[in-house]
Order: C-alpha cells, then sequence, then structure tokens
C-alpha cells in the first residue's frame, strides 16, 4: 500500500505540518487558546485529507508516532511563542480513539513534555467519548494521571457520542467542545439552540469551560456570546493556519 509506506516516511522524516486554529474568547476576542491539526501534503500523493491519514496510522499502528510528533511540535511552539511574547500559551493536542489501549502512552508523552520548558497547563489533551467506550475504568486511570501532572482535558465532538453523564461525573475534564453538528443548525432548529443552552449552563454548574466548534457566522456568534459560552473556534474567526499567520486578537463587530 503506497499511501500507508509515504506515511510511515512522512511521520518519521518529519514531512507533516502542523496548523493551528484559535479558540477566540468571547469575553475578549483575543486568542490565547489553539487546537494542533495534523496536515500531510505528500510530494508524491499530493495533499491527504487527516480524515483518510489519521485512520490509516490507527490502523496500522502508527498512531502513537504521530501524536508524539504532535506534541513534540506543539511544544517547540510554546517555547517559541513564549520567547516572541505571543498571546497563545496553551495548544490542545487530539489523542487517538485509542490511546487508551497503547501501553506506556502517557509516559511517551510526558516524557517529551518534561523535556521542553513549558507547564504541562500549557496543552489540553481532546478526546472523544468513543475512546472511553472500549474500557471507562483505563481511561479514567489514564486521565487522572494527566490531570494530576497538570495537563488540561477536553471533551471533543460533545454531544454527538452516547454523552453520558457517568463520563462527565467520573472523568476529570475540564473543557466541552460543543459538536459542530449542534452549531450548524443553532439558528433554524429550536430544540438543538435548547441542548447548546443547557450544554453550556450545565458546564458552568460543574466548573467547565465550554468551546462551540464549527462557528461560521457571525449570527451564530453573537446567539453563542449571549447563551454563556465562553470559546468559539471556526471558520468564521480563522481557519486553521501555520502558526505564523494565527490571528491574536479581533474585532467586535456585533
Ligand atoms: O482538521 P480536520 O477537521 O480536517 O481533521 C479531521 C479529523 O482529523 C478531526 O477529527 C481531527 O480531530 C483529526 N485530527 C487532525 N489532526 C489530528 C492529530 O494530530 N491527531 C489525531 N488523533 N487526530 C487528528
Ligand atoms: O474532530 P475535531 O473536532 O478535532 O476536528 C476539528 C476539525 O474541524 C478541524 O479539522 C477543522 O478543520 C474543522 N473545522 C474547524 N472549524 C470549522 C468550521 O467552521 N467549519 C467546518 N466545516 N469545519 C471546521
Ligand atoms: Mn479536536
Ligand atoms: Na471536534
Amino acid at each position: 500500500d503506497i499511501l500507508l509506506t509515504e506515511l510511515r516516511l512522512a511521520i518519521l522524516r518529519g514531512e507533516i505540518d502542523i496548523f493551528y486554529q484559535p479558540k477566540v474568547s468571547f469575553e475578549t476576542l483575543e486568542v490565547h487558546k489553539v487546537e494542533a491539526l495534523a496536515r500531510w501534503n505528500s510530494a508524491k500523493l499530493g495533499f491527504v485529507s487527516p480524515g483518510e491519514f489519521i485512520p490509516l496510522a490507527e490502523r496500522h499502528g502508527l498512531i502513537m508516532q504521530l501524536t508524539e510528533y504532535v506534541v513534540q511540535q506543539s511544544c517547540e511552539q510554546l517555547v517559541l511563542w513564549k520567547e516572541e511574547k505571543h498571546s497563545v500559551n496553551q495548544i490542545a493536542i487530539n489523542l487517538s480513539p485509542t490511546h487508551f489501549q497503547i501501553p506506556d502512552s502517557n509516559k511517551r508523552l510526558i516524557e517529551i513534555i518534561r523535556a521542553h520548558s513549558i507547564n504541562p497547563s500549557q496543552i489540553e489533551f481532546e478526546i472523544t467519548e468513543t475512546s472511553m467506550m472500549q474500557s471507562i475504568e483505563r481511561a479514567e486511570k489514564s486521565l487522572d494521571e494527566l490531570r494530576s501532572i497538570g495537563f488540561s482535558i477536553a471533551l471533543d465532538d460533545f454531544g454527538t457520542g452516547l454523552s453520558s453523564l457517568t463520563y462527565l461525573q467520573r472523568l476529570p475534564i475540564n473543557t466541552l467542545k460543543i459538536d459542530k453538528s449542534f452549531i450548524d443548525s443553532l439558528l433554524d432548529c429550536e430544540k438543538d439552540a435548547a441542548i447548546v443552552k443547557l450544554i453550556i449552563d450545565f458546564a458552568k454548574t460543574i466548573n467547565m469551560e465550554t468551546v462551540c466548534e464549527g462557528v461560521e457566522t457571525l449570527e451564530q456568534a453573537i446567539l453563542l456570546q449571549k447563551m454563556g459560552c465562553q470559546y468559539a473556534q471556526g471558520y468564521y474567526y480563522q481557519k486553521p493556519v501555520p502558526a505564523n499567520d494565527i490571528t491574536s486578537s479581533f474585532e467586535c463587530s456585533n
């Protein structure tokens, strides 16, 4: 399989690019947090979407190498931004749904981060509910370890999985990322708007932050801000871009 061979080489040679997408504070319109997203523009195959190469990496035992690479790159970027006194001081990194099944997976990430002069709170790990279905005990143990060191934990695509309240009760989660599908229908569907409001209010009560994903219009942003959501992530503000292109604050256009 040529795709697999090329992917293996690309990870080894560091040919995967890391793009970053702002999480814009609804309070200040400043950007202090971004999400790291892997991009692969292969010399041989052209642009390959992460929707294709991430699952491939998972199926063929390459995902841990890729995660380690993203963590390494993100740490280096945080150090650079600190030197530049850049506004961004936290990077969110997606963990694979199989992360909790991989032996020593936390240990390998912790070693990379310890080799850099950054604080663990500057890294947020994004996990999905799918990754906890195999074994909530194992996920709980693993996340407790990450939290005890000071990393932040976000629950990604919230609302699309089983969204069991058991997860929220048992797991040390700091941030809920409300899935794009709810934001898409926010203005047309009262039911979805009610669900979003419910998640925001609930999160506030239990001291979790909320990020709305896939904000594409000003109208959505205005409503979400009114509902009390803390952060917006989406094309309305900025698409994932190379580190140097991040916009560090936006103008109020409401
Ligand atoms: O960036 P985009 O929306 O095209 O990403 C598609 C999917 O790939 C998303 O679900 C995203 O979480 C995932 N993805 C992107 N970068 C990474 C990464 O570095 N690690 C993992 N595990 N998933 C990623
Ligand atoms: O699964 P996860 O939430 O990690 O995936 C995030 C993906 O969503 C990124 O790959 C990013 O490219 C994509 N994304 C971010 N904002 C928007 C948006 O406003 N619209 C659309 N269509 N996709 C978005
Ligand atoms: Mn994510
Ligand atoms: Na998501």
